[in-house]
């Protein structure tokens, strides 16, 4: 039998509040370092317009949800004005097109255009700064899951650094690069936000279920519903639970790793943060797969998919030995962590 948790005496909760608060300030991008990407995407709207005129370019990710890196990338939607959709075939034809003009920028080098993807992108790296970054075409449901994502980063500041130590913990226990057969960063903010929706009392709502009137407000986006609450002024009045949670951002990191191993049933449960209600993977018939991740728009769309079965055994024994074996350890992992970075 595993013996129960160490005690969690106030002297360790500090210490691990102190811990997860300085992950954020080490790793947050400042105003500067957010202007340096606008900046870039304008430099490569007005290279982009030369060939494609009418083109207009918005970032998206972590660029804008209020979780990036310093170095995370520049995940760059093009649209070109007046045109609504696009068909894959027109897709695969701009997108070559873009990587043969880009080739010609003095700035960008290792150009390459990926067609095969369920998203077609160019991918690029910027000199200058180093950032590496990629191009996609009318990925509009992106650009709304990265508004709703930004909107909970502006509702309570813990959601940020919890979800920034999310990353982080991903990233150095290497269970968080999706070209490997992991899971997304996107995947993982999703975990956490959907805890903090259980968490009792909750830290967050549910967005897209709180509106004014009888019916839930419809705005269509490639056929799903993307509307959510964003008038965040007046959501204290929208949501009563609005301000009672008073746990400490080391209470709620401590609090997730238990949730999803203790609480979670990876088989039964489903990560979903469109309702507050649990919904299985009964519900969805989705059963095969080791975790279930539902897109908060696109409900067809299941993040877990892509997950091979050595990273989900990667995944579970990283999160069941930081949690219930070594707690207390958890806390110098990222105090090491803190000291390598300085
Ligand atoms: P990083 O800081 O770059 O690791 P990120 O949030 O920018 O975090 P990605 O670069 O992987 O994450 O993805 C960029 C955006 O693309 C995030 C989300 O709006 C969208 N996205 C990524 N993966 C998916 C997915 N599987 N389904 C739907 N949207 C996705
Ligand atoms: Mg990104």
């Amino acid at each position: 039998e595993l013996d129960p948790l160490p005690p969690l005496t106030p002297d360790f909760l500090r210490v691990l509040n102190r811990v997860c608060e300085q992950c954020y300030s080490d790793f947050a991008p400042d105003d500067l370092e957010n202007g340096v990407r606008e900046l870039i995407l304008q430099d490569l709207e007005s290279f982009v317009r030369r060939q494609f005129a009418g083109a207009r370019l918005q970032l998206f990710g972590s660029s804008k949800n209020g979780f990036g890196f310093r170095q995370s990338d520049l995940d760059i939607c093009m649209v070109l004005e007046g045109k609504e959709t696009m068909d894959d075939f027109d897709c695969i034809n701009i997108i070559k097109g873009l990587a043969r003009q880009l080739k010609k920028h003095p700035g960008l080098k290792n150009i390459l255009p990926i067609t095969t993807a369920k998203v077609p992108i160019v991918k690029f790296y910027h000199i200058r700064t180093g950032l590496e970054g990629d191009i996609s075409l009318y990925n509009t449901l992106a650009l709304h899951n990265t508004r709703l994502l930004a909107s909970y980063a502006a509702i309570d500041r813990r959601v940020k650094i919890l979800c920034y130590i999310m990353k982080v913990f991903a990233k150095m226990c290497d269970i968080g690069d999706a070209s490997r057969g992991s899971l997304s960063s996107y995947a993982y903010t999703l975990m956490v936000l959907f805890f903090l929706q259980q968490r009792n009392p909750p830290v967050i709502p549910v967005l897209q279920e709180i509106y004014d009137g009888k019916t839930k407000p419809e705005v269509l986006v490639d056929g799903w519903n993307v509307y959510f609450f964003d008038d965040l002024k007046t959501l204290p009045r929208h949501w009563p639970q609005y301000g009672k949670n008073t746990e400490t951002v080391g209470e709620l990191w401590l609090g997730l790793l238990r949730f999803y191993t203790e609480d979670f049933d990876f088989r039964e449960h489903v990560v979903c943060i469109r309702q507050h209600a649990r919904l299985t993977t009964f519900n969805k018939q989705w059963t095969s797969k080791y975790i279930v991740i539902e897109d908060p728009f696109d409900l067809n769309h299941n993040l877990g998919a892509g997950l091979s079965r050595r990273s989900m055994i990667n995944f579970y024994v990283t999160f069941f030995v930081n949690c219930t074996l070594l707690s207390q350890f958890f806390c110098f992992f990222f105090m090491f962590l803190h000291f390598c970075h300085q």
